[in-house]
């Protein structure tokens, strides 16, 4: 059975680019993605999470001002009795700020994992396939020999 995802850009931000790519990688990869596209507000990932059984939420954010978009956004997860898996990834903060600051403040905030704008979304599927425990059989292991 393949695992839902939910994918959208947080607050106001329009940056729609990075999300459309990711779709492509996630669903490629065997996932099906939930796109909920730009400027999706808390309440609405947490909606769509609820609506179609999301072992995971990925959120993204260029802007810079994914702090304050993802304040008591877990809350919002948990009111609503989501229990998935949380990313997040893009240009989380305004300006040259140093990555490893940005990542203990989203970890903090609640988010699994935390991305830089320099990502690959291969990194991010393999990240998701380890926290979700998808078992991958190589091609000639499954070939039974007679
Ligand atoms: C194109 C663009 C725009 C376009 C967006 C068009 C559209 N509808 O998409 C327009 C002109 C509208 C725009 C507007 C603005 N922009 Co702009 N924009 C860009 C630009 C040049 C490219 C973004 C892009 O498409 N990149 C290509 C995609 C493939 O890469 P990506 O978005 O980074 O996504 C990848 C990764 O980040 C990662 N990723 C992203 N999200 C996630 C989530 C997860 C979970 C994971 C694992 C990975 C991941 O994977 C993606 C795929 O590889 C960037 C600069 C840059 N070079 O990045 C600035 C940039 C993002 N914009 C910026 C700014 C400031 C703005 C404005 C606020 C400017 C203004 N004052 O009006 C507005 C905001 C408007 C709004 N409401 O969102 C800043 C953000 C600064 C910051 N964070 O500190 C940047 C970095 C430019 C800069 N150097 O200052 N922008």
């Amino acid at each position: 059975m393949p695992k839902t995802v939910v994918l959208g850009v947080i607050g106001s931000d329009a940056h729609v680019v990075g999300i459309t790519i990711l779709e492509q990688a996630f669903s490629a990869a065997g996932f099906d993605v939930v796109n909920l596209g730009v400027q999706t507000s808390q309440e609405e990932f947490a909606e769509a999470a609820v609506a179609h059984d999301a072992e995971a939420v990925l959120v993204s954010s260029l802007y810079g001002h994914a702090e304050q978009d993802c304040r008591g956004f877990h809350d919002v997860l948990a009111a609503h009795g989501v229990d998935a898996v949380t990313y997040i990834g893009g240009n989380l903060a305004v300006g040259q700020d140093e990555f490893a600051r940005t990542r203990e403040t989203f970890e903090a905030m609640g988010f699994d994992r935390v991305f830089d704008s320099e990502t690959d979304p291969t990194e991010a599927i393999a990240a998701l396939e380890r926290d979700l425990r998808i078992a991958t059989v190589e091609p000639e292991r499954a070939t039974v020999r007679s």
